[in-house]
């Protein structure tokens, strides 16, 4: 199938009229929103979510007798079933509803690492992590004295898999790695580590912030025991993420955060703790993000996965050749599609990567420059900053055109 007849299969002009905030000029050029890695557009169907239920049914959950707080708590817990059968959770209690991925995280860290992980244990890193995949790894090391371990990048930015053999051992307690890099875009084979860590008793956790969003992801088939992920990065609001945890782990995992609701007596001195969800879930959550995140599920399942990962897969293939074209132009991470996802982190020849950012803002393209959080992979690529353009369901291959257009541009501009 050509290019152009994949993406006419796929409406995205009519996507595109579901997200009000495309819709308008930028430094007097139509937007082009090229850094949905960092967070994505929310579709008016989930804008709408919100309102509602800030004008009709707004309560908190799971205390109330009255109508209000009862539709709220029905609301919320529909959501986490929505979530659940997303990723194909066996029970709705496999899913905790946090911040954001990087909370998701630190649960598991402070939680099962800390209850687990003692001096001489070691945990199975990746060198392209996302911050908020390494530096609670760190944290939990200093507190336990375990030890980290990192799988290294080929050129093409793929995971070095002789070093999981070289590293994994019985002292491996935990191997946590992307599914996709936020920089790099490479799509990582997790059924295959989750397989070889497994053989050794180690865990896996992946975090999915990168992939969840954007293809089928299905955690039995995956076969992982952890998988964390953002709802803004998938259409849903800010302030909502989740953490799906094999259910037998998170009911042998102490609370994260005391409080409100994770309970199931207290008095003075001790307390008793709920079950799961409710033990990692204290306080007042994040009511009317949750349900939103419901509904961004249902708008995203609504056009399929697969069919949103194919749209993708052809905008990442024609920005590859675009952008390769250009001169002076070094794209890091894999040059072809396979196994790859839609961020493409590049510099460009005497320009500085902020440069190049600001320049491109003023033809309307919004994309990010800098380390993207992850600056040990900047330090190993040799360059402290890198400019970065990532596609989601709603980008179009005009606008891939527009960024080669500014980019060839700035080119001759610094020449
Ligand atoms: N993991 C990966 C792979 C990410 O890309 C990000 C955010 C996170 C974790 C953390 O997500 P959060 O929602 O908890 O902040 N990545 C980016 C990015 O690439 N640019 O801005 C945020």
């Amino acid at each position: 199938m050509t290019t152009q007849a994949a993406l006419s299969l796929f409406d995205v002009l009519s996507i595109r009229r579901d997200f009000p905030i495309l819709h308008q000029e930028i430094n007097g050029k139509p937007l082009a929103f090229l850094d949905s890695a960092a967070s994505s557009q929310k579709p008016r169907q989930v804008i709408d979510c919100l309102e509602d239920y800030y004008r009709r049914y707004n309560a908190n959950v799971h205390r109330g007798v009255y109508k209000l707080s009862e539709q709220a708590t029905f609301a919320y817990e529909r959501a986490r079933g929505k979530v659940a059968r997303f990723v194909n959770a066996r029970s709705p209690k496999e899913v905790i509803f946090t911040r954001n991925a990087t909370e998701s995280i630190n649960l598991v860290a402070r939680s099962w690492g800390d209850a687990n992980l003692r001096e001489g244990d070691r945990i199975l890193l990746s060198v392209m992590e996302h911050h908020a995949n390494l530096i609670p790894w760190q944290m939990l090391a200093q507190r336990t004295g375990a030890q980290l371990d990192f799988v290294r990048v080929d050129g093409e930015g793929r995971l070095v898999m002789e070093d999981v053999d070289r590293l994994l051992t019985e002292k491996t307690r935990l191997v946590a790695i992307t599914h996709q890099s936020n920089v790099l875009g490479t799509i990582n084979p997790i059924q295959e580590l989750a397989l070889r860590a497994h053989s050794f008793g180690a865990l896996m956790l992946v975090d999915a912030a990168q992939s969840v969003p954007h293809m089928p992801v299905d955690v039995q088939t995956l076969d992982v025991d952890f998988l964390a992920f953002s709802g803004h990065k998938m259409c849903a609001p800010t302030g909502i993420g989740v953490l799906w945890g094999r259910r037998s782990l998170l009911e042998a995992m102490p609370p994260f955060l005391g409080g409100g609701s994770m309970i199931k007596t207290v008095d003075l001195h001790t307390a008793t703790y709920a079950d799961v969800p409710a033990r990692f879930e204290a306080g007042t959550p994040a009511i009317a993000e949750a349900i939103a995140l419901g509904e961004a599920v249902d708008y995203l399942q609504r056009l399929g996965l697969a069919t949103i990962y194919q749209h993708e897969h052809e905008l990442t293939a024609y920005a590859l050749e675009r952008l390769s074209a250009i001169e002076g132009l070094t794209i890091y991470g894999p040059k072809t599609t396979e196994m790859r996802g839609g961020s493409i982190s590049f510099t460009l020849d005497m320009v500085h990567p902020h440069d190049i950012a600001a320049l491109l803002d003023s033809d309307g393209v919004a994309v990010r420059a800098g380390h993207h959080c992850c600056q040990p992979l900047h330090t190993l690529l040799d360059v402290p900053a890198t400019t970065r353009a990532s596609f989601y369901l709603y980008n179009t291959q005009e606008e891939i055109d527009r960024l080669a257009i500014g980019l060839e541009r700035t080119q001759k501009l610094f020449a």
